[in-house]
């Protein structure tokens, strides 16, 4: 495992609505760190600010809308070759939400559809469940960060979880997942 230094909190938040189909919101992200991919909204925690209040105001100003986030899950990154510190997610959900949906400089809301995952454990292969509703498109894991793939099913499933993962930044400025935990 990398070692660090010092760790940054950042947030990232997700809407959640069990039905048929199951629907998730991701953003587009359109500029700045992990541009061109598919994330749940959020960003850096200000100074003065707890990780809850960050949550709230990232969902705002990224798509336009207020949700009662609840607390979900603690992830730690760290990068060889990249940023010199480790990143803290604080991860958030809501089912409801207010406000109208809106795309900003930052982010272009979008909704996917997910199987239904309710007795999914840290283990399960989301590849080989049946997924429901046609009208949506999957979660296009191929364009989010290669860590999702590995706790977007405990996130689903509306388990609590922790986890870690250690990049390294190659040449072409891509990060390859060198080692990863996640668990609930
Ligand atoms: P801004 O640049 O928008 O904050 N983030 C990551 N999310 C995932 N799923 N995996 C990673 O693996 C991530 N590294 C950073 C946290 C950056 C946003 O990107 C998230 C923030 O929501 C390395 O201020």
């Amino acid at each position: 495992w990398l070692t660090y230094e010092t760790t940054r909190w950042y947030t990232n938040a997700f809407i959640i609505q069990e039905g048929s189909p199951n629907k998730l919101l991701l953003g587009y992200k359109k500029r700045g760190f992990g541009a061109h991919l598919y994330n749940g909204f959020g960003g850096k925690v200000e100074a003065g600010e707890s990780p809850a209040e960050a949550a709230a105001r990232e969902l705002k100003e990224e798509c336009g809308i207020d949700a009662p986030l609840q607390h979900c899950g603690s992830l730690l990154f760290v990068t060889r070759g990249g940023p010199e510190w480790a990143f803290q997610i604080e991860i958030y959900r809501a089912e409801e939400y207010s406000g109208t949906l809106t795309e900003t400089d930052e982010m272009r809301p979008e909704w996917f559809r997910y199987p239904n995952i309710a007795d999914v454990t840290p283990s399960t292969d989301l590849a080989v469940t049946k997924e429901n509703g046609e009208s949506l498109p999957p979660i296009p894991y191929d364009t989010m960060w290669p860590d999702d793939v590995h706790w977007m099913p405990l996130l689903l499933a509306g388990r609590h979880f922790v986890g870690r993962a250690d990049f390294e930044l190659d040449n072409e400025g891509k990060y390859k997942m060198l080692r990863w935990w996640f668990g609930v």
